[in-house]
């Protein structure tokens, strides 16, 4: 092993603890705010767990929306083949925002403080990140902005957006509730500065944010293979490893995910501004550095339950400026 991968294993591991240690604090604290989350987010893994939780979800009237979605955004797109392309693969890529969507969204970024690390008191604008930088002294990975859905109406229009939600739908099978929004930058850094993987979340990873969860990414920036494009394993939303459904860590190796899913089914998604993907939360997935260029992206995410916990809702007295 050489110095650089004995650093990435040192910072690897040292995330697995750190993990363990954060996850089991914010369990207590989501767990006493939403008893029902706390239930889902342990038994949820298991497959037979999310076939009843779904099969007891009202179903919705599909029909509805089919009626809807002439309103959509993307009435080009055809939902069916979509969900299809999904309940196989747990990833579909396409899904492009239009133009005028794409620039209010950019707009917004750049008039709007992000806040860096996502600390609430660490407010900026873009613009004026290299200058914050060089002030306080710290290099920011990532920044994001909070209340977005509330702030941003082309945000808010994505939220009940007909088409996302028929394929939203189609996918879960139930009736789906939009849970929230989040925009984010991960910022590019160059190759010889350390850098802290769970900054960004550049480690394999499934989330359990729902029984069934769906989630709409989009690229706001042109994203290469050197801008931390997005990886998902493909299929990996039906098919785990049994000793990672039952083990309380959901973070895995790059070599451990090879080693079962084959180099093949790792989808690296590059695009450029606009170009947009669905995806299944309880795949593997992973954000990269980007080296070259910095990334923003957009989410907008659809599950069967709302517990009020995947929003980027803050309370505006909390949100501090830099400067
Ligand atoms: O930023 C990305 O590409 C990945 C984000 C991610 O893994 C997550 O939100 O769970």
């Amino acid at each position: 092993m050489n110095s650089q991968e004995s650093e990435i294993n040192l910072l690897f591991f040292r995330g697995f603890w750190l993990e363990v240690g954060s996850r089991l604090h914010a369990y207590s604290k989501k767990a006493s705010r939403n008893p029902k989350w706390f239930v889902m987010s342990v038994m949820g893994r298991f497959k037979i767990v999310r076939f009843v939780a779904k099969s007891l979800a009202k179903r919705r009237q599909i029909q509805n929306y089919h009626s809807e979605s002439t309103a959509s955004t993307f009435k080009h797109l055809d939902a069916n083949p979509i969900a299809t392309t999904l309940k196989k693969d747990g990833l579909y890529c396409g899904i492009i925002l239009p133009k005028n969507l794409q620039q209010e969204i950019l707009e917004f970024a750049h008039i709007t403080c992000c806040y860096g690390d996502r600390e609430p008191h660490l407010g900026f604008l873009y613009s004026k990140k290299e200058q914050i930088e060089k002030e306080i002294d710290r290099t920011f990975l990532t920044a994001q902005y909070f209340n977005t859905s509330l702030l941003c109406p082309a945000i808010k229009y994505l939220g009940s957006d007909p088409k996302l939600i028929e394929i939203a739908t189609l996918y879960l099978g139930v009736k789906p509730v939009y849970t929230g929004s989040r925009l984010w930058w991960n910022f590019a850094v160059k190759d010889e500065k350390p850098y802290d993987p769970n900054k960004t979340i550049t480690f394999f990873h499934y989330d359990l944010d729902d029984y069934a969860c769906l989630r709409f990414f989009f690229y706001l920036t042109d994203v290469g293979c050197h801008d931390g494009p997005h990886v998902c394993v493909r299929s990996s939303h039906i098919n785990k490893k049994t000793i990672h459904v039952f083990s309380p860590v959901k973070r895995r190796t790059d070599q451990d995910i090879i080693n079962y899913y084959k180099s093949e089914n790792i989808v690296t998604i590059c695009g450029e501004a606009g170009f947009g993907f669905a995806e299944d939360t309880f795949c593997y997935h992973k954000a990269t550095r980007p080296l070259r260029s910095d990334r923003l992206m957009l989410q907008i995410q659809f599950a069967i339950h709302d517990y009020g916990l995947h929003n980027d809702l803050k309370e505006p007295s909390l949100l501090k400026r830099i400067i």
